[in-house]
This record gives structure tokens, sequence and C-alpha cells, in this order.
């Protein structure tokens, strides 16, 4: 008899502290306090309870659960017997629950966001939503069927492997009970007995099939996927099928050219993804992956990291489909656990186990910016058991690691896994954009013979805070677009990296973080969280990757301008922009990406930008007005301080001699004083930052010099911890007590 697999997502019972409720599957508990912050969401245990009949069964057919993610751990009970646990939320799992079922049962799964110190992720940059957010599935399996107890994998691995215009294909099943016979079939093609052999109980087979002319997966281009069937007989019977699809490609990572797709130079023009949205957190609905991949290839990236865990199937199903190059990752992340090794492994298995089919994915990532708190020996041999464990899985891909910047590039670390990424945020929390080119100029002269690529970076920026004079830290739409101006230059003119990736496509949820305004999230997404606005910087990443022409008239969000003659940028892959204004022809430029006009303004105009190419053509309008006072509303709260110092009656005057909020780390630092009070103050704030994120981070020299040289409150800006008008206030005059010393950087 066939499998049967159907999905129950509906008819759950959820429990939260007493109070039970009806809900379908995907939920999460935290859709609204995890978007919220600052770090207030329930953490802690919640229950789920279905009723489930007894399927009728026949010559020992077994009845498995599959839970396609569940956060952070879950206990699965049937009738009150415990059957499964599962630590980790975002790789699925099987339980077996035939032995208990009676013909009425109750389902129960356990579910536990709490922190611990043994399951990843613990301290990250993102919310931990707790609940089952991804379908569950009831599957009913001939006594001999393909594995379902193997790390949530579905008993079929294919192995393409090109040799000039073919290929050949290379199957392994694995199944338990009897096989007389494995048959495996490409569709259109042909198909394969396999040679059978029975190891530790359970049966493998091998075999392999060769394409001629093989139609290759070529990235976005052209996606070919061949589809695979994998059929089990027993009693001369076809008792189990497993279909999964493949795509044939060769790729590599080359230190000056950077990545090769089928033998071509292919950039990776990449973004992360993290899963969640806004009143939904990660509960998602196949349409809501639809949306996002749809958003993704209209910006004309053909690359996605995706951050920081395993995600949803479909979304990887998503990224074959359509020719998207993958990055692949577990959620270890930030701070390394001593008593989270096995964790890590297990995660591992079960990513690679889960996902060794897709065409899209071409390295396994063993952590994300792990050595916040510095490089102990045990976090070493944890990655090198990561490393051996991704090769001797995966022959066919790489491994890679996404390094903090602090990490220094001659750390061993560095040199362990296959590629290397660094994640950069010059031009953001520390340092100038320009140290990003520096950066890689370095690494690339000390290291001509390996391949690098940048794995993060990003501004933020709140979509309504606008200025006509963008500063790092300021949080506006404005400055994000003027920032990846920049970074996208800087690629252009170095094309050896292999690959980079924006942080982030989309804004997410941080609890732990407090900014602009708008606390809970990190607003470095290039669209927001509901997925409704695309900032600016959207179309300049649009005007760099993507052949569908179009115009883009920045600022269109910056209505009310003060100054006499307004800058006014076009974002466009078009090489001519026509400008109008109320109507009338104003200017014409020859160039590309990115286009600018000086326009004089008074009383409220309309403003037109046209472009063409052939018989097409593409415009945008907006309307601008003088104003002859700042909106505050493109300023909130930031510009307050800001404003605060600009007053004249209640300006933080800088006393001669002394200190001040305007004084450099190391000035205030280099007196006892100033260094006590710097202490005191950063133990009562680091916590506000990211989740804590900055908790004992070692910070190397050189960086210490580079921090040393701003002014505390520019870091204060920067780090999104400054304060409140009041206490920045109270906080100079205490600095303006200190008398400076001499400071030598
Ligand atoms: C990082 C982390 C990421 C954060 C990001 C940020 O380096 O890998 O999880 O969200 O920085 O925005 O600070």
């Amino acid at each position: 008899m066939a499998r049967i697999v159907e999905k129950i997502n509906e008819q759950w019972e959820f429990e939260k502290q007493g109070k039970i409720t009806s809900i379908s599957i995907p939920h999460t508990w935290n859709a609204e306090d995890g978007q919220t912050g600052p770090d207030m969401y329930f953490r802690g245990v919640c229950i789920y309870r279905r009723h489930l009949k007894k399927p009728k069964l026949a010559g020992g057919q077994q009845v498995y659960l599959e839970f396609r993610g569940v956060n952070s751990s879950a206990v699965v009970r049937v009738n009150g017997k415990e059957l499964g646990r599962h630590d980790g939320g975002y790789a699925a799992f099987r339980v077996n629950v035939t032995d208990v079922l009676e013909e009425e049962n109750m389902l129960e799964v356990v579910v536990d966001n709490a922190p611990n110190t043994s399951v990843y992720p613990q301290r990250a940059d993102f919310t931990f939503y707790g609940g089952i957010y991804r379908d569950v599935y009831m599957i009913i399996a001939d006594a001999s069927h393909f594995d379902l107890d193997d790390y949530g994998g579905n008993g079929f691995r294919i192995t393409p492997g090109i040799n000039g215009e073919n290929a050949v294909v290379s199957f392994e099943t694995y199944s338990v009970g009897t096989a007389e016979k494995i048959i495996v079939s490409v569709a259109g093609v042909g198909e394969t007995e396999l040679a059978l052999e029975t190891v530790g109980g359970k049966t493998i087979g091998k075999g392999s099939i060769a394409l001629q002319n093989v139609h290759k997966w070529d990235g976005v281009e052209d996606p070919y996927l061949y589809e695979a069937a994998a059929v089990l007989y027993c009693g001369g019977e076809a008792v189990d099928t497993v279909t999964d699809r493949f795509g044939c490609r060769e790729f590599r990572f080359d230190a000056e050219e950077g990545f090769f797709l089928n033998g071509r130079r292919y950039p990776l023009h990449g973004v992360s993804r993290h899963q969640d949205r806004l009143g939904v957190g990660n509960a998602l609905t196949q349409d809501m992956h639809e949306e996002d991949m749809e958003l993704i290839l209209d910006m004309g990236a053909n690359s996605i990291r995706l951050a920081h865990y395993q995600h949803d199937q479909y979304f990887y199903d998503l990224c074959d489909e359509k020719g998207i190059v993958v990055w692949a990752e577990i959620p270890y992340i930030t701070v390394h656990m001593e008593s989270g090794r096995e964790n890590t492994i297990r995660q591992m298995k079960e990513l690679i186990t889960q996902n060794y089919n897709h065409a899209s994915i071409v390295c396994w990532a063993l952590s994300n910016e792990i050595t916040l708190q510095g490089v102990t020996e045990d976090l070493m041999e944890n990655h090198r058991i990561l490393n051996d464990l991704v090769h001797e899985m995966d022959r066919t891909r790489v491994s890679a690691m996404a390094n903090l910047f602090l990490l220094e590039t001659d750390s061993p670390l560095v040199s362990l896994p296959d590629i290397r990424g660094y994640n950069l945020y010059y031009g953001w929390y520390v340092g100038e954009m320009e140290d990003n080119d520096a950066f890689f100029d370095d690494f690339h002269q000390k290291y001509p013979d390996t391949a690098i690529g940048l794995t993060e970076y990003g501004a933020d920026a709140v979509i309504t805070l606008q200025s006509p004079k963008p500063e790092k830290g300021d949080y506006t739409e404005s400055y994000q677009a003027v920032y990846h101006e920049h970074m996208l230059e800087m690629f252009a003119a170095r094309p050896y990296l292999w690959g980079t990736y924006v942080w982030n496509m989309f804004e997410f949820a941080a609890a732990g973080r407090d900014e602009a305004g708008d606390p809970g999230k990190n607003h470095k997404g290039l669209v927001t969280f509901d997925r409704k606005q695309k900032k600016d910087a959207y179309y300049i990443y649009k005007a760099w990757w993507s052949r569908e022409y179009f115009v883009h008239l920045c600022g269109s969000r910056y209505h009310d301008r003060v100054e006499d003659t307004t800058e006014i940028k076009v974002y466009s892959n078009l090489d001519k922009i026509t400008l109008y204004v109320d109507g009338s022809f104003f200017a014409e430029q020859e160039g590309a990406h990115v286009f600018r006009f000086q326009v004089p303004i008074e009383g409220v105009h309309r403003i037109k930008a046209v472009g063409g190419c052939g018989d097409i053509r593409c415009e945008d309008s907006m309307e601008v007005a003088k104003a002859s006072v700042p909106n505050p509303s493109y300023f909130m709260s930031l510009d307050k301080v800001r404003n605060w110092f600009d007053a004249p009656e209640e300006r933080n005057e800088d006393r001669e001699g002394y200190l001040s909020v305007n004084s450099t780390l190391a000035e205030i630092q280099s007196t006892e004083q100033g260094a006590a009070l710097l202490a005191g103050m950063m133990g009562r704030m680091t916590g506000k930052t990211a989740g804590g994120m900055g908790e004992g981070v070692a910070i190397p020299e050189a960086m210490q010099k580079m921090v040393a040289r701003q002014p505390l409150k520019k870091l204060l800006q920067q780090a999104g911890m400054e304060p409140e008008p009041e206490k920045l206030q109270e906080l100079n005059r205490a600095l303006n007590q200190i008398r400076k010393a001499e400071v030598q950087l």
C-alpha cells in the first residue's frame, strides 16, 4: 500500500499559562510581543493538543507525525506517553506513534522557548518566536518504507556529477523492512534498479543514471530541474514511493575572479533573509514565502543567504525553481556554549540530510559571528568537528563561516572552512563606509590565493526618517541609500569578491533592540517588515542588478524640504534620464545607476523622471514642497537630541579644558574619573543594544583605536544607545567636571 500523507494543521488547542484557545497551525505565541521589544516577550512552556483518530492500519503499517518546525524544544506525547523529544527550532523531525495508538487519542506537544545553555540559538539579534510554526503531517507508511527516522530526511539522496556535456546521477536510498527491489526513475530520461545491501538492519540502495546532453541548472537564467522517483517493492507490490527534484550544476570559488557557475563567472548578488514578518512572526503561509521570493527576484538578486537557521522546505524549493544560489546555515551564533556541541552536530546533520537534494544550495555554514567573546579551544574543536562532518556528509559542497569583523584575519578559525566570509558594518556601527574598501584591499593583498566574500553589511533606516544631509547613525532612509550606493560601487571595483549579502532584505524582529522610536526591530531591511514598502535603497540594487527597465525617484517620502535648492536623485538601469518640474522640461542627464539634479524649489512642485530604451518608456513622479521649518516627523527622537544640542539656551557647551559628551572615547578613558564614569555607564547600558549582544565583547587593538577616535555622543548614537536628552545633559554635566588629560593615539 502506498504511503498516505495528511496535513494536520487544523483543530488544535493551545494552552499558555492556563489559558486555552483554539488555533490552527502555523502558530506562534510571540507574533505580537516578540516584535515590540525591548526584551519583553514570553519565553517559556506552552502546550498544543489535538485529538487524533487512529487511521485504519493493515499489515504492520506505521504512523509517523512529522513536524516541519517547532521552536525551540518539543516533547511529543500521545495519550500521556512521551514518544519523542526534539531540540532545535528550525529543522523538521518525526515521531513514530504507532505502538501507543488507540481508537481515540490525545496528541500533546509541549513546546519550550525558554532560555537554556545547550540549544542554539540563545543569544542573537532576532526574536526566538515560540510555537509549532510550520506544518504538521501524519504519515502512514507500509512496514517497509524509505527511512523516516534519519534526521528528518526522506531516505533518498541524489548526487549529480557533470562531465562535459553529460552527467552521471548517483542515487542512494535508505529503507527499513524488506526491499525486494528499488527502482529509481528520472522523468523523461529512464530508470534503473538499485543494488541493495543491508547495513545495521537498514537497506541501502545504490545506482546511477547517465544523462546525455545534460540540461543544466543554470541560475536565474535557466533553473532546470529534473524529477526523480524511488519506488520500493515488497511482495511484488510497490509499497512506498518518494519523489524529489535535482539540478545539475558545477560551481567553484576563485580567489581572483569570484564565483563560477557552470564554468562561467557568476558574481553572487545576494541578500540575507530572516523568515519572520509583522504581526505574523514566523508562522508563515506559502503565499508569504512566495511574496518574499518575488520581491527578491524583482530587485535582481541571484543569491540568498538564508540566515541564521534552517528555513522552510518550501522556501528552498522556491530557490531551486527560481535559480537562486543559496548559503545555508545552522543557528550556531554569537556566543559559543560549551554544553551546546551535541546540538550543533545534530542541527548540522538535520540541515544536510533534509536539504541535500536542493540544487540551489552551494555551502553549509558552520556558524555566524561566533567569536563575539573570543576564540577558545572548545570553540575551535567544535568547529573542526562540524567542518569534518560537512565534508563527510557532502562531498559536493563547501563548508563556510560568517566571521565577526573583530575576528583577526590570521586566526586559524578563518582558514578552517573551505570558503571565507566576513560580516562588516563599517559605515554603520563603526568606522566609515570606505573602511569596507580598505578591509578587502588589505585582505586580498595579504591572501591573494583565498576567495573572500562579504556575508553581511547594512545600515538601519526607519522609512519615515528623512534628511537632506544624511549621516551615519541617523536612521534615515536617505543615509541607507547613500551607504548602499557606496557599497555597490566598491563591489564593482573588486571583482574578486565571490559574493555579497545585504543585511537584510527585510526588516525583522529583534526583541532586544530599542532604536529610533520603533523598539523590537532591526531596520536594516531594504523592504519594510510588513513587505509593503520598498525603501529607496532597494532601487539602487535594482539599478545595478536587474535587467527589467525602471525609473525610481528617491525621496518621495521626503516631501517637505527646507533647502532652497533640493537634490532630486533618480535610480535607474537606463542610461539617460529626463527630469520634468511642474510639467516642463528641467534637464537631461546621461549616466549609470544614479542621476542627480539640483532643483530650486518654492511652493509645491510636481517632479517627473522619464527614461526609455527602444519602445520602452519608464517614468516615476512625486511631489515636493518648500517648507520654512523642518518637518519634525522626519527626525523623531534622534533629532530631539540633535535639536536640543542646537538650541542655544540648552546647548551642551564644551567647557574649555574639560571633558564633554563631544570628547572622544580615548580622551575620556585617559582620565581616571572619566574611565570610571564610562565603565559604570556601559555596564548599565549594554543590555539595551541587540539584546545585550555587546556584553563581554573581545575587541582587537586596531578596532579599539578606531572606536577610541569617535566622540562619545556619536558612539552612543550609532550603537542605538543614545540616552534621553535629560540624561545626556546629566552625563555632560558630569563630564564637564573632569579635566582633560593629554592623549596619544
Ligand atoms: C550581525 C549579525 C546579525 C545582526 C546584524 C545587525 O552581524 O550577524 O544577526 O542582525 O549584525 O544588524 O547588527
